[in-house]
C-alpha cells in the first residue's frame, strides 16, 4: 500500500524505511503479522480522535453514536467468532487484557499460578518484576527437560500452593495446550481457570489448536498476532450479561460484568475506537472461510520449517512443532541466541533470540531463537518456500561471522521476499 505523503519529514522517512524492511525482508518473529489495507485505513481514521468512556449505550460522552455501532460490530463479530456470549474488545492490548483479569478475580497477595516466562510463558503470567508478580503471590510452573508441559507437575505445585487463579497461556511454546487438563487441576483446588491464547487465537479460528471456550472461565486473545489484525485485545467469557455499573460478586457467572468493570473504571480511560473499529475489521476478516485456511497453512507451513530445520542439524525444543511457532535451541551450533538473531538479522530474516528450558544462558543472551511462519503465510508462502527459507537460514547460521556473506544472502532474500507483496 503507498504511503500518503506527510508534512512531518523524519517520521514519513522512517515509516518508509520500515515498510521498506518488512518488504524486502522475511518477518518470522511468531507473535507478528502484516494486516490488511482496510485494517491499516481503520487505524489511520479519524475515529483516534474521539472520547468514549463507558460501553455503548453507556457511555460518558455524547457524540458516541457512530463509535457505538463500531464497538458493538467488534463485540458481535468476537462473539460469533469465538462462539461466546460476552467479548470486551476495549483492552489497549495483551498486558493491560491479562491485569483486567486478575483486577477482576483475585485481590492483592492472593496467589496465582502460572507458566513462567523463561519456558514459555509471558511476563503478566506471574514474572516476579511484573505487576502480576509484585501484586500477586505468584507461583510459576515450568516445562519438564524436553520443554513439554508437565501437567502431573502442575496438579501438584497447584495442591500445594491453592492458587486463587490459574493464568495458561504461553508465547513460546511450540505445542497444544490440553484445556481439559487444566480444568481438572483448577476445579481440584477451585481455582478460576483464564486462558491467554494470544498466540494462537489464528490457529483456533481455523480447529488447528482446541479452543478453551465452554473449558476455561475467561480467554484473552491479542488481537494482532496469528488473528492478524491491529494491536489490542479481547477478552471473552459466558455467563451473565454484564452490567458494568453494579459490583458483582467473583463468581464465574458474573465474569462478564467484573471484566467490563475491570476494563473501566478499573484499569483504563477512554477506548481507542480507531483499534476498536480495526480489531472489528480484523474480526470480519477472521470470519470467511479463507481466514480458516490461512490458519491451516500457517500450521502446515511450520510443520514443513520445523522438518527442513531439523534435516538440516537444528535442535528444535520438543523435537518440532504442532502450532506457527518453534524455539531452536543453537547451542549445538556453537552460537548464542543473541548472536544467531544477529546472523539471521543480516541476512535479511527477522527472529528473536528466545531462551530454552533450563537454559544455563541469561535471558538477554539466551541460547535459542524463536520464529514462526504466521507473517510469511500471510504473503502466500506454502510448503515448498518454507524448504528455501530453512536452507536459507541454515546459510546465514553457518556464516553467521561473515558479515559479506550475509549481505549476499539478503540480496537473495530481498529478491525472494518481493515475489511476496504484503497485502495490499
Ligand atoms: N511480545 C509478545 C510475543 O512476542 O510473544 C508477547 O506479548
Amino acid at each position: 500500500m503507498t504511503q500518503a505523503s506527510m508534512k512531518d519529514k523524519a517520521i514519513e522517512k522512517l515509516i518508509k524505511a520500515e515498510t521498506k524492511r518488512q518488504v524486502e525482508g522475511l518477518e518470522m518473529i511468531p507473535s507478528e503479522n502484516h494486516t490488511s489495507a482496510d485494517v491499516l485505513a481503520a487505524l489511520g481514521s479519524r475515529l483516534t480522535d474521539k472520547y468514549s468512556e463507558g460501553y455503548p449505550g453507556q457511555r460518558y460522552y455524547g457524540g458516541c453514536e457512530f463509535v457505538d455501532q463500531v464497538e458493538n460490530i467488534a463485540r458481535d463479530r468476537a462473539k460469533e467468532l469465538f462462539g461466546v456470549s460476552h467479548a470486551n474488545v476495549q483492552a489497549y492490548s495483551g498486558s493491560p487484557a491479562n491485569q483486567a483479569i486478575y483486577f477482576a478475580l483475585v485481590d492483592p497477595g492472593d496467589t496465582v499460578m502460572g507458566l513462567s516466562l523463561f519456558y514459555g510463558g509471558h511476563m503478566t503470567h506471574g514474572l516476579k518484576v511484573n505487576f502480576s508478580g509484585t501484586t500477586y503471590n505468584s507461583v510459576q510452573y515450568t516445562t519438564d527437560k524436553d520443554g513439554f508441559l508437565d501437567y502431573d507437575a502442575i496438579a501438584e505445585l497447584a495442591l500445594q500452593e491453592k492458587p486463587k487463579l490459574i493464568i495458561a497461556g504461553t508465547t513460546a511454546y511450540p505445542r497444544i495446550i490440553d484445556w481439559q487438563k487444566l480444568r481438572k487441576i483448577a476445579d481440584s483446588v477451585g481455582a478460576f481457570l483464564a486462558a491467554d491464547i494470544s498466540h494462537i487465537a489464528g490457529l483456533v479460528v481455523a480447529g488447528v489448536h482446541p479452543s478453551p471456550i465452554g473449558i476455561v472461565d475467561v480467554t484473552m486473545t491479542t488481537t494482532h498476532k496469528t488473528l492478524r489484525g491491529p494491536r489490542g485485545a479481547l477478552i471473552l467469557a459466558n455467563g451473565n450479561p454484564s452490567n458494568p455499573l453494579k459490583k458483582p460478586e467473583r463468581t464465574v457467572e458474573n465474569i462478564p460484568s467484573l471484566i467490563d468493570r475491570a476494563i473501566i473504571p478499573g484499569l483504563q480511560g477512554g477506548p481507542h475506537n480507531h483499534q476498536t473499529a480495526a480489531i472489528a475489521v480484523a474480526l470480519g476478516e477472521a470470519l470467511t472461510p479463507e481466514f480458516k485456511e490461512y490458519g491451516k497453512q500457517i500450521a502446515k507451513n511450520a510443520s514443513k520449517l520445523a522438518d527442513e530445520l531439523t534435516k538440516r542439524g537444528f535442535n528444535l525444543v520438543t523435537g518440532g512443532t504442532d502450532n506457527h511457532l518453534m524455539v531452536v535451541d543453537l547451542n549445538n551450533k556453537d552460537l548464542s541466541g543473541k548472536q544467531g538473531e544477529k546472523a539471521l538479522g543480516l541476512a535479511g530474516i527477522t527472529v528473536n533470540k528466545n531462551t530454552v528450558p533450563f537454559d544455563p544462558r541469561s535471558p538477554y543472551d539466551p541460547s535459542g531463537i524463536r520464529l514462526g511462519t504466521p507473517a510469511l503465510t500471510t504473503r502466500g508462502m506454502k510448503e515448498k518456500e518454507m524448504e528455501q527459507v530453512a536452507e536459507w537460514i541454515d546459510q546465514a547460521i553457518k556464516n553467521a561471522s561473515d558479515e559479506k556473506k550475509l549481505g549476499n544472502l539478503h540480496k537473495e532474500i530481498t529478491d525472494f521476499a518481493l515475489k511476496f507483496p504484503l497485502p495490499s
